[in-house]
């Protein structure tokens, strides 16, 4: 047995590699996006399996990018390619020839590949045929598949309850995929259905659901060609929905303006250089930010406070600002937001943000004659304690200026994995609605369970507590992806089962259970061929488009499953009296989408209206002026700001992506547009705050966190100086998990507040 320091050395690699500073970039995309996405292309696949799969990419019944959730244009899509640098890189990891055969298992035992770092470990290949780690054994062996689904079924109905398993799902997972997934956990007794979405845009879907009655976002792509002002808030669309710029590019071309808020200047909000035009091959950008708020961390709600009292104050002095008609309208509570605003003080709200009072006024009066506005945001906003009422915040903002519910303004949260939405719209959710489980029970025959499970910060809590035995993972790196990363590996570790559907290694198969099981399945670029038929399967994106995605290339091992396979098989091996027939589905998707038409709204006529070949649109009350609220109005909100406990040696920390990852997976070890190059582990730091510190650049320093009573130790990261605001700094994801409490989450989302972590830095002491 390992002792706790050689487990904790195990969940991360510590190792330095050597950074190098550049000055950031003032623009995105270019011709080194180009060079970048061919490069990663041809090294990992081969030119003609890159070009292959690089030709069919978001295009009409192409594959769907298995990157970011960001919309394909409904009309005409480029011949030149649809998709950009972090597309090709996605398809570079996926469609990679390297493969891990049994030997590469037999040579490797668990423990030497956890000292490897994600990177080394991400590149290591597709994984080629289930592999199975016995109790106390020290190497994965191969196992055949009836095996593995036949010790999984087993673990399960030893099981005490059905709520003593958890089963996760990350963002890739198909809608044909998700559904028969949750149909097959439901049959089995539980709801305990934890997704990536929880770390996600958890935050958003609670506050749009309350105060505009539906989840998502409302806008459309188009919208962005007609609106008058964009803000962009907590998003880094130039590494993370690069694709977003062009859309932008084109807003700015129809005449709108651009606002961003964000601590960090980002080199795509603040030029692009279309890669596929001359201008931007030459290396001319265009100008996208006309007002750029560098924000302190989690202070957006006192901004968003702040920007409305201005606006109140100029619609008392002239009008014109507040869309009187629609609030009389459409929305409810409006009175009492305006007194509730009349209450907070300015000068407090504009300290808190630590910006100039002439930026917000600026930002104020380009809202206020403006009449179609969208507000866009991501993990800035959703992952600190308080983002729900942030959130609230855009909406009571675009409520007044009624931007809501027609074109060129709205809502709109950018998704991020590619089939998040789609996820959460077959029924992968801890909450189901009622109506699904009516559906369910009148089309499936059997009772689901009514009662709510584990998100993924619960569903850690039942494993470190022992309340929960199995994890299954559909998808995703669940232990790096997590907060808290001792105490999650501690709960994964209690398991006495712990299975993940991958297609690559990631450390969740290194941290595990009792015993542990990994079932390797084909990705989005692979062939589905069953019955000598090629199957596609559809996704929806972040402006609720379900359209489909079809896999061209060979798959790399003739021992992959489909996860709709995976889950019919599943499902056999585990429910003894199911009425539901689980041949039938991996038969023919159709037959999948012909019961998914029959339990879920939105999806009449399936089969035909996802062969057309932009796929079509789901239903949307708040695109569509309806809000479907309990009192079937618009709610304005209100919510008061209080900044976080920071002492004077503190600082609040965001955890962010480089340019080089998707999510756990690094692709490499360079942030080309921060300017920061071979090193993840490294903090960006305002130099007067290094100062302070005495601390200067290159220097080694260890991150502490004592939230909830603890100790949450990180060692040896790089000091960056930084154009960030003071007693605010930005380390990467997963590097930092580490010192994030499980405690620490939204309120109403339990959201992860990896945003909003309050540390301690110190100089690292020479042994
Ligand atoms: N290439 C690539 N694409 C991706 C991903 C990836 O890892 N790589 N991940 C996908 C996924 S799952 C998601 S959810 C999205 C994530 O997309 P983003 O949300 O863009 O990702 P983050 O790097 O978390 O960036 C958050 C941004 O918010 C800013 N920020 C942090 N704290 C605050 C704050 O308090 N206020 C404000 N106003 N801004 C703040 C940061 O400076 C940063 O620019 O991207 C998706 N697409
Ligand atoms: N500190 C901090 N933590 C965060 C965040 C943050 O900003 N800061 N962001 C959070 C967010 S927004 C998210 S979405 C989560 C992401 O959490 P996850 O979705 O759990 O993590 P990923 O890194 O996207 O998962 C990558 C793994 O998925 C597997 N995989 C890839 N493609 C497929 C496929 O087609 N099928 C199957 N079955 N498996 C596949 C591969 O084995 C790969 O190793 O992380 C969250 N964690
Ligand atoms: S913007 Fe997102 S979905 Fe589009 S090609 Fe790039 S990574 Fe893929
Ligand atoms: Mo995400």
């Amino acid at each position: 047995m390992k002792n706790e320091e050689e487990i904790k050395e195990a969940l991360t690699s510590e190792k330095l590699t050597g950074v190098k500073i550049k000055n950031p970039k003032e623009s995105a995309a270019g011709v080194p996006a180009i060079l970048s996405s061919v490069r990663h292309i041809i090294a990992e696949t081969g030119l003609a399996r890159g070009t292959k799969a690089l030709l069919d990419l978001n295009q009409k019944g192409g594959l769907d990018c298995p990157g970011c959730a960001w919309p394909d244009p409904d009309d005409e899509r480029s011949s030149l390619g649809e998709y950009c640098e972090n597309g090709a890189k996605a398809i570079a990891e996926e469609a990679t020839k390297k493969k891990l055969g049994p030997q590469f298992f037999a040579d490797n035992s668990v423990e030497s590949l956890s000292q490897l770092s994600d990177y080394e470990i991400g590149r290591s290949g597709r994984i080629a045929q289930p592999m199975y780690l016995a109790e106390g054994a020290t190497h994965y062996t191969e196992i055949k598949w009836k095996e593995a689904f036949a010790k999984i079924g087993k673990h399960l109905n030893q099981l005490d309850s059905p709520d003593e398993a958890i089963f996760y799902t990350s963002g890739r997972t198909s809608n044909e995929a998700a559904f028969l997934y949750q149909l097959f956990v439901r049959a089995y007794g539980t709801n305990n259905m934890p997704d990536c979405s929880n770390m996600c845009h958890e935050s958003s879907g609670a506050a749009l659901s309350e105060t505009l009655g539906i989840g998502k976002g409302s806008v459309k792509l188009e919208d962005f060609y007609e609106t008058d002002l964009v803000i962009i808030m907590g998003q880094n669309p130039g590494t993370n929905h690069p694709r977003m710029l062009s859309a932008l590019e084109k807003s700015k071309a129809n005449g709108a303006q651009i606002i961003t808020i964000n601590p960090l200047k980002e080199a795509g909000l603040i030029g692009f250089n279309h890669p596929q035009r001359l201008k931007g091959i030459l290396g001319i950008s265009t100008e996208l930010t006309d007002l750029y708020l560098q924000v302190k961390i989690n202070a957006d709600m006192a901004l968003l406070q702040a920007i409305a009292k201005m606006l109140i104050n100029i619609e008392r002095e002239k009008g014109g600002v507040v869309d009187h008609d629609f609030i009389n309208e459409k929305t409810q509570q409006y009175d009492t937001y305006i007194a509730h605003l009349d209450s907070l003080n300015l000068d407090k709200l504009i300290a808190a943000t630590g910006l100039e009072r002439s930026q917000i006024e600026q930002a104020a009066q380009m809202i206020a004659d403006k009449k179609k506005i969208i507000i866009c945001w991501a993990m800035g906003l959703t992952q600190h304690r308080n983002s729900v009422n942030t959130i609230k915040e855009v909406v009571n903002i675009l409520l007044m200026k009624g931007s809501v519910g027609k074109s060129g303004a709205g809502t709109c949260p950018v998704r991020g994995h590619s089939n998040v939405q789609g996820d959460r719209t077959m029924g992968i959710y801890e909450k189901p609605p009622t109506a699904l489980l009516d559906n369910l029970k009148k089309v499936f025959h059997f009772d689901p369970p009514r009662e709510h499970g584990y998100d993924t910060v619960s569903a850690i809590e039942a494993m470190y507590e022992n309340r929960a035995k199995v994890f299954f993972g559909m998808g995703g790196n669940f232990l790096s992806a997590t907060p808290d990363t001792n105490y999650t590996a501690q709960g994964l570790q209690n398991c006495n089962l712990t299975v993940h559907v991958s297609t690559k290694l990631n450390r969740s198969h290194l941290v595990h259970g009792r015993e542990a099981i990994i079932l390797p399945c084909l990705g989005r670029t692979d062939v589905d061929i069953v019955n000598s038929e090629e199957q596609f399967v559809s996704v929806e994106n972040s402006m609720g488009v379900v359209h489909s995605s079809r896999g061209s290339l060979t798959p790399v091992s003739d021992k992959l499953m489909s996860e709709v396979a995976i889950v019919c098989h599943l499902a056999k091996a585990t429910l003894k009296n199911t009425n539901i027939d689980w041949d039938k589905y991996s038969k023919h998707y159709d037959l999948i989408r012909d019961d998914i038409e029959k339990v879920i709204k939105g999806f009449e006529n399936y089969n035909l209206r996802v062969r057309e070949p932009a796929g079509f649109y789901l239903p949307n009350c708040a695109r569509e002026n309806r809000y479907d609220t309990a009192s079937g109005k618009a709610q304005f909100s209100i919510s008061n700001y209080t900044g976080l406990p920071i002492g004077q040696d503190e600082f609040l920390m965001m955890t962010i992506r480089s340019h080089d990852q998707f999510n756990t997976t690094i692709y490499g070890l360079n942030d080309r547009y921060r300017g920061i190059e071979n090193e993840r582990r490294i903090i960006m730091i305002n130099p007067l705050d290094m100062k302070d510190l005495g601390l200067k650049e290159k220097d080694i320093v260890d991150l502490y966190n004592y939230d909830d009573g603890s100790t949450r130790h990180a060692k040896t990261f790089i000091v960056i100086p930084y154009n960030i605001p003071r007693q605010c700094v930005a380390t990467y994801f997963p590097e930092a998990n580490v010192l994030i409490s499980i405690k620490q989450k939204a309120r109403k989302s339990n959201t992860p507040a990896s945003k909003s972590v309050i540390i301690k830095i110190k100089k690292q002491q020479m042994a």
